[in-house]
């Protein structure tokens, strides 16, 4: 494997790393996620289930080649399990690649967030795994725990690090959740000076002062967080985030990147490697789909369903957040 992998063997070894309870229970649930997943509504420690998101009776089945999605945080209350349900019922694609923040083992370590619709959500994308979609599931920092289990199969679900995706038109495209490049980009020149090693030593860094943090009970520590409340910088951790981002795909001999973790959907072009980042499921519902012929688009579900994001609190148990959604 190339200089970026190679830190993260250190991951692998994190053998304390436990997937959380309701999680485990999710996933080993026989019933069937699709069409029924109202049902099992009395499971323990689970809470009742509230039809809120719109049918899909309306809708015609979509069809895609890849359908990408990160950053859902299931396990918190500000993810919009409802909204991707509905997104999930109504798109099918060959491939499906899970980018990362898909479950919040941070926050669920804390405090115990698991409703009904959280356990659809898992149950309809292991229903896909069988029904034939090939799922691939890259982690991010908030599923972490997962990156102990890496390169195996997880009913039907494949587990990477990272991985190139090959578009309909021959592009490759280097998929990574991001995380190892949001506490670097602060630091991007001097490291560039330095070199590769210091830049690997940097996300190395960057990943085992988040596990110090993690055990004294803080929450993981995020620049694109810290820097959205100082709004003058956040443009410019954005475009210098991107940039990391396409430096890596570029490092690596790929065409183009997609990357999630910011919770900012983007599509563009960045000094010839395209940049693609698939958004969220908490402040906003998107996702990147590639078309049969290799296109690339952003699709956003709200938009598309005419409904508001901040509408997504149908009920008192899935009330706001009291704080912003940790990256
Ligand atoms: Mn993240």
């Amino acid at each position: 494997m190339n200089a970026l992998t190679k830190p993260f063997g250190l991951f692998r070894r994190d053998a304390k790393a436990a997937i959380p309870s309701g999680l485990a229970q999710a996933l080993s649930d026989p019933s069937d996620g699709g069409g029924h997943e109202t049902c099992d509504s009395q499971t323990p420690g689970v809470a009742p289930h509230t039809p809120a998101a719109p049918q899909t009776d309306d809708l015609p089945e979509r069809r895609y080649r890849t359908v990408f999605i990160s950053d859902v945080h299931l396990g918190t209350r500000g993810c919009k399990a409802d909204f991707l349900l509905d997104f999930l019922r109504t798109v099918e694609s060959d491939t499906l690649y899970l980018v990362g923040d898909i479950v919040d083992g941070w926050r669920l370590r804390r405090s115990w967030y698991w409703p009904q619709a959280h356990n659809d959500v898992v149950q309809k994308l292991l229903r896909k795994a069988r029904k034939g979609t090939q799922v691939f599931f890259v982690p991010g920092n908030h599923d972490e725990f997962a990156r102990a289990y890496v390169d195996n199969d997880f009913g039907h679900v494949r587990l990477l690090h990272d991985a190139i995706h090959e578009t309909a038109d021959g592009r490759r495209l280097l998929i990574i959740h991001g995380d190892e490049f949001d506490g670097v980009v602060l630091y991007a020149k001097w490291l560039a000076l330095l070199g590769d090693s210091a830049y690997t030593l940097a996300l190395t860094l960057n990943h085992w002062f988040n596990v110090v943090r993690r055990t004294l009970g803080l929450p993981y520590w995020s620049l694109s967080k810290y820097l959205k409340h100082k709004v003058k910088n956040a443009v410019s951790f954005i475009a210098k985030y991107e940039e990391a981002m396409a430096d890596e795909a570029r490092r690596r001999g790929c065409d183009g990147v997609v990357c999630g973790h910011i919770h900012h959907a983007e599509i563009r072009p960045i000094d010839g490697v395209l940049y693609c980042n698939d958004g969220d499921w908490v402040e906003s519902c998107t996702a990147l789909v590639e078309h049969f012929d290799g296109r690339l688009e952003i699709i956003d579900w709200s938009q598309e369903r005419d409904f508001s994001p901040l509408d997504a609190y149908p009920n008192k148990e899935s009330a706001p957040p009291a704080s912003a959604p940790v990256r």
